[in-house]
């Protein structure tokens, strides 16, 4: 039952992970992936490499701002988290979403020449350059100096969105990453496109695309088809060799998406999400294929690049994020949307005690006062 925050477009500093840490165990949400790195910042200080930081930790999207976790804050996090009984997964995405990383040290790109800080949102743009050894000293320091610091058991390498390398390159990047995490101990998760790799048992692929029409959705154009039925087969294979899954289509649990065509912040690139559309679904309508058995669990992420306040986080992620603990929690037969919406609506009194800067979806029927409890 996870949430991910991205801490890379937008910095957000360790009073605003509290408050959220806060917030996921009122619903018992039990892990947090942080998205430490990407084109536009690094964010944790990694001891032995200055400028990840000092370069490249003060800038972010829109160019003003920025910051980074110290080592000493990271740590602060991971134990605040461990007393609300949740484990920080962090996550450095590798090799594209790497701009940050290539522009603090020229010596990780192909061409020796660093880029550009980038304060922009496009993606696909960046890699790190896979043929050389450099890269490997380099993602083993990364590697060992957060995993030291992480008693959970996950890293998170990314993998999304790489433009830049042949699938041979990318497959084989991969497999020689997981043996990299698995050597500190760690299991490997990355997004979906890690699935095309030759992944061993313990790791595990975040589904994010939503490539698997639902029961009775159109059917996608050939293309589209064409890269569901590869990532269908890359899938099935991770999970044959005892690797699992989590569930984050974008189409559902993506919280930068917006509610409506009215909300100020949020992109819509997968579609609009009221609450009912991120609630009312069966995992097994869009995942029958799936042996039950290999799904981990569910994760909604808030990607940052329209956020830039805690409030901001909260206007996202209220009210949709209770809903994903009991997605992952219930039994489907248990789960209605009409029974759900009121027990939301009964939501609004704690929250706006605790001055929850939650979205008031018409969807939901919210109270205002304890005395009208239905
Ligand atoms: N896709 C990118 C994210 C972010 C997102 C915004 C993944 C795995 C679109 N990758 O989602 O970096 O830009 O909705």
């Amino acid at each position: 039952r996870g949430f991910m925050l991205d801490v890379s477009r937008h910095f957000f500093g360790i009073h605003d992970v509290k408050r959220i840490l806060d917030l996921m165990a009122l619903y018992k949400l039990n892990r947090l992936h942080i998205h430490l790195s990407d084109d536009q910042g690094w964010r944790i200080e990694i001891p032995g490499l200055p400028n990840l930081t000092d370069y490249a930790g003060g800038s972010q999207v829109g160019g003003k701002g920025g910051g980074y976790y110290s080592v000493e804050e990271y740590a602060e996090l991971v134990r605040y988290a461990q007393e609300r009984f949740i484990t920080i997964v962090p996550e450095i995405d590798v090799p594209g979403h790497t701009n940050a990383a290539l522009a603090s040290y020229p010596e990780l790109n192909c061409g020796g020449v660093a880029p550009e800080l980038f304060t922009g949102t496009a993606v696909g743009f960046s890699s790190l350059c896979t043929t050389k050894e450099v890269t490997y000293e380099f993602l083993e320091t990364v590697v060992r100096e957060i995993a030291a610091l992480t008693p959970g058991p996950f890293f998170h390498v990314g993998g999304d969105e790489v433009e830049r390398l042949t699938p041979e390159e990318y497959n084989a990047f991969m497999e020689r990453m997981e043996g990299l995490v698995r050597s500190h101990g760690k299991r490997m998760v990355g997004w979906d496109e890690v699935a095309l790799a030759e992944l061993g048992a313990g790791s595990l692929v975040q589904l994010w695309r939503p490539l698997w029409p639902a029961e009775g959705a159109p059917e996608p154009d050939s293309a589209a088809a064409e890269a569901a039925a590869e990532l269908e087969a890359g899938v099935m294979r991770v999970i044959a060799s005892g690797g699992s899954v989590i569930l984050s289509p974008a189409d559902r649990l993506y919280l930068d998406m917006k509610y409506d065509r009215t909300t100020p912040i949020g992109l819509t690139w997968a579609g609009l999400a009221d609450v009912r559309t991120s609630y009312d679904w069966a995992v097994m309508d869009l995942f029958g294929k799936l042996p039950e058995e290999a799904i981990a669990g569910v994760e909604a992420p808030l990607w940052s690049e329209t956020l830039g306040s805690i409030s901001d986080i909260e206007y996202m992620a209220f009210p949709r994020l209770p809903g994903i603990a009991e997605l992952g929690w219930s039994q489907e037969f248990r789960r209605s949307w009409e029974d759900y919406r009121l027990r939301l609506g009964a939501q609004a009194p704690r929250w706006t005690a605790l001055g929850i800067n939650f979205y008031r979806s018409p969807q939901v029927p919210w109270q205002e006062g304890w005395q009208d409890t239905p």
